[in-house]
């Protein structure tokens, strides 16, 4: 029998199928925590540093204090992936506000928990990137910035996953959100981009959007290619009316949206700013300069 994953749970591994949470946990009770999705492609952790800077900075919103030092919680990450033996995999970081009472108040855990999950990921098809994907926008908004906002990656994805059940039940691959205006915010684990008149565009953070990895490199990418990219308010009629679309996401990586509420995106065919951004990211996850290795 193949032998089972191994889950970090503070400073301890245990296999897969043993490895729990207390009921009693805050991250279970309130959705009290956060939480990073990462990937690693044949042996190096693709923006590792980017990602732990990035669950420092959500756990610092959250006056969550995480028990381990950055560089700690990296050799963590490190360790776990080499205890599996993987090179090609998705990290689940998530650290709880711990076990406390049956109450709100934070300052009854003592101690947030670590998890380290390294496990492998289902990917876009490559139909999905040769096609584009089909979205729906959803009647299910995005938290506002004033709210549990997802520039925060916190536990709290309740309305990622509405939206998500709405998409699978129209039949179409992926949700958008919208803000409390009206304004195009992001997919529900992706960032989302279009393309007008060769510019490209994307919502800025005033819209609950998180700040993507994945994002912030699309838009190095474009600049060097020579496009120019603003942050702007996105209206629904500006994506249905735009020359191309697409999300950039950990898991989604860089992948063409090309039909919106059953509305064709441009021709209906990945478009070729979005071909260049595909071709200039699927280059950078195997470059080593953007990442680091699991096994040095
Ligand atoms: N917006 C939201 C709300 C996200 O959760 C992104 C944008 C893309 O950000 P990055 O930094 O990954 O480019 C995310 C990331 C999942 C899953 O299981 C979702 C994310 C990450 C990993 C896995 O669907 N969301």
């Amino acid at each position: 029998m193949e032998k089972e994953l191994q889950v970090y749970i503070d400073g301890i591994y245990y296999p897969k199928s043993q490895a729990k949470v207390p009921v009693y946990d805050h991250g279970l009770l309130y959705g009290d925590g956060v939480f990073e999705g990462i990937r690693a492609y044949n042996g190096i952790v693709f923006k590792l540093k980017e990602h732990i800077s990035r669950l420092y900075r959500s756990a610092h919103t959250l006056m969550l204090k995480i028990p381990l030092t950055e560089e700690e919680i990296t050799e963590a990450v490190l360790e776990t992936l080499r205890k599996n033996s993987l090179r090609d995999a998705y990290i689940r970081l998530v650290v709880t506000r711990g076990v406390g009472d049956l109450g709100l108040d934070p300052r009854k855990c003592p101690k947030p928990s670590v998890i380290i999950i390294t496990d492998t990921i289902s990917i876009m098809s490559s139909e999905a990137k040769e096609k584009g994907i089909s979205t729906v926008i959803s009647w299910v908004r995005r938290h506002p910035v004033d709210t549990t906002t997802h520039e925060i990656k916190s536990l709290n994805y309740l309305n990622s996953v509405l939206a998500k059940m709405e998409a699978t039940a129209y039949g179409a691959d992926e949700a958008i959100g919208l803000d409390k205006t009206g304004a195009i915010s992001e997919g529900v684990g992706e960032n989302l981009f279009i393309v007008k008149d060769g510019k490209v565009f994307t919502p800025p953070s005033s819209t609950g959007a998180l700040a993507g990895i994945t994002a912030k490199l699309a838009i190095e990418f474009a600049k060097n290619l020579g496009y120019d990219v603003a942050e702007a308010n996105i209206t629904p009629f500006q994506l249905f009316t735009a020359d191309e679309a697409f999300f950039t996401g950990t898991a989604a990586e860089v992948v063409p949206i090309r039909e919106v509420n059953k509305r064709q995106i441009g021709n209906g065919k990945p478009g070729p700013v979005t071909k260049k951004l595909m071709a200039a990211f699927e280059k950078a996850t195997s470059d080593r300069a953007f990442g680091v290795p699991i096994y040095p």
